[in-house]
């Protein structure tokens, strides 16, 4: 394989572990090709978004190189928040009540993916490989391909693929969907998504299936496939051992010692299933007050997309309801809830998914959800705790060991917590080995290898032209 040239909105120096599990995966690809990572500055800048030749920043990071380029203001409102996270995310989450579709939005949307693709061509050589990374760039390769380039080019989707009728709300949903056709391959997280594609493609689209696998339509072929992400579990078994993560550890250990800890970790999204989570919860009290003045349901949930206004409902609509369970519930020596607006160090959370007895992920929709996968591997196997997976994760596919719940049923999700809170040891060990193993085999390094083997292999654009 030639080079390797990833894609995505934001970057991160895959030299730096707190970068997170992706970037360090990608920048193994991109050390030994001696790489390319192109995206967005993350700055706002007046000039950005120009063509201008000064709008390029180039550094190296060991053997990979990183280029980026501004955006100015009114790019980054239409493209960022408004396309992207105001139609994309919403709708491929299936919140049609959540979107806006504003046609201003649209027009910077193409804009930006012209603009990556302008300046991304002149830096590309004929044998690279390019990689691009979800639904900010879903236009990409049809705009790279408009000005010429052959190479081969796969995209993976980090967010789930809704089902036809429900893309078919969008406007553009047509050329939206027509542009995946400029790939040689398109890689999703899970069965359930592949499905949603091919149903779109083959009754929307008037696409043909080849295989279960190839779609042919508009005289092109791309490939669809499923590829679960998965973690760096080795980095984060290290992560765990690190005297930060033993610390944080003992600590909560030792602050909840006379209770039961319930632990949720979030990026603050509607899509997490937050609200839900806290009504299940208030529902584990009322319904069963062995709990009360035991059970402490502690939620870290990090700031997200602040200027969306769903966001800043969400936000209310939490602290009303934490607030209101503390109220009724809480004690002099006994809250509730810990409910924490920020986001932790990486380094402290295997410590506090190890002293949590219950892990809760309960999105009510959601592409993968790692912090699912990482809950599990920060486990004692001697002493697990459960994690009690929304069946809506793309993780349900895999980890069906998990206690897997409705999160739209607050009574069913208070039943599973309250047999997570009691399951015997036994088969908290049993359940936490068969998700070890599922985890360990398809880690961030099988899924990089999987998604890069099938795009060397699959037939590209270029030889079938
Ligand atoms: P997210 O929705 O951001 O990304 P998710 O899979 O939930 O991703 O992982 C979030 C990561 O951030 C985890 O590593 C977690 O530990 C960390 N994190 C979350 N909240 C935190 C907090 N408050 N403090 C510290 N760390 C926190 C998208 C899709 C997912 C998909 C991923 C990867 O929406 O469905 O799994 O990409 O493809």
């Amino acid at each position: 394989m030639g080079r390797l040239v990833v894609v995505s909105n934001r970057l991160a120096d895959p030299r730096k572990p707190a970068a997170g599990g992706l970037a360090v995966a990608l920048g193994e690809s991109l050390q030994k090709s001696g790489g390319l990572w192109f995206g967005w500055s993350g700055n706002i800048s007046e000039d950005g978004a120009s063509g201008n030749d000064s709008n390029l920043h180039m550094r190296n990071s060991g053997k990979v190189t990183l280029a980026t380029v501004d955006l100015n203001r009114s790019a980054y409102e239409s493209y960022y928040e408004g396309y992207s996270n105001s139609v994309l995310w919403p709708v491929f989450h299936y919140r049609l009540d959540l979107a806006n579709f504003n046609t201003s939005h649209l027009a910077g949307y193409r804009r930006v993916n012209q603009l990556f693709a302008r300046k991304l061509k002149p830096l590309l050589r004929d044998d690279d490989t390019i990689w691009v990374h979800d639904y900010h760039l879903i236009p990409l390769a049809a705009e790279l391909r408009a000005l010429g380039c052959r190479q081969r080019i796969g995209f993976f989707l980090h967010i789930p693929l809704p089902p036809a009728l429900i893309l078919a709300a969008i406007p553009q949903h047509e050329w939206l969907m027509r542009s995946l056709f400029a790939y040689d391959l398109v890689g999703l997280q899970s069965e359930a998504d592949v499905a949603h594609c091919m149903h779109y493609m083959t009754t929307e689209a008037q696409a043909t299936l080849q295989d279960d696998q190839r779609l042919s339509a508009f005289g092109a072929t791309v490939q669809v496939k499923a590829f679960p992400i998965g973690i760096d579990v080795q980095e984060f078994q290290r992560l765990g051992r690190s005297q930060d993560a033993v610390d944080t550890f003992e600590s909560v250990r030792n602050e909840y010692s006379r209770r039961q800890l319930l632990l949720g970790i979030d990026r603050l999204d509607y899509s997490k299933g937050i609200p839900q989570r806290v009504r299940a919860f208030r529902e584990l009290l009322e319904r069963y007050p062995d709990n009360v003045h035991s059970a402490t349901l502690l939620m870290i949930a990090s700031p997200s997309r602040d200027a969306v206004n769903a966001y800043v409902d969400l936000r209310q609509e939490l602290e009303g309801l934490c607030g209101a369970i503390n109220g009724d519930f809480g004690d002099l020596d006994w809250i509730p809830v810990r409910y924490i607006h920020r986001t932790v160090a990486r380094k402290r959370v295997p410590g506090l998914c190890r002293a949590s007895r219950v892990g809760l992920v309960t999105p009510l929709r959601d592409g993968m959800n790692l912090v699912a996968k990482e809950y599990v591997v920060a486990q004692d196997p001697e002493d697990p705790g459960v994690l009690v997976l929304s069946r809506f994760a793309g993780a349900a596919e895999q980890l069906r060991d998990a206690l897997l719940v409705n999160p739209y049923d607050a009574q069913g999700m208070a039943e599973s917590i309250q047999t997570a809170l009691h399951m015997p040891l036994a088969e908290r060990q049993r359940r936490h080995s068969a998700l070890l193993e599922n985890i360990q085999r398809y880690d961030i390094h099988w899924w990089r290898e999987a998604f890069l083997a099938t795009l060397q292999s699959s037939a590209t654009k270029a030889s079938a032209a």
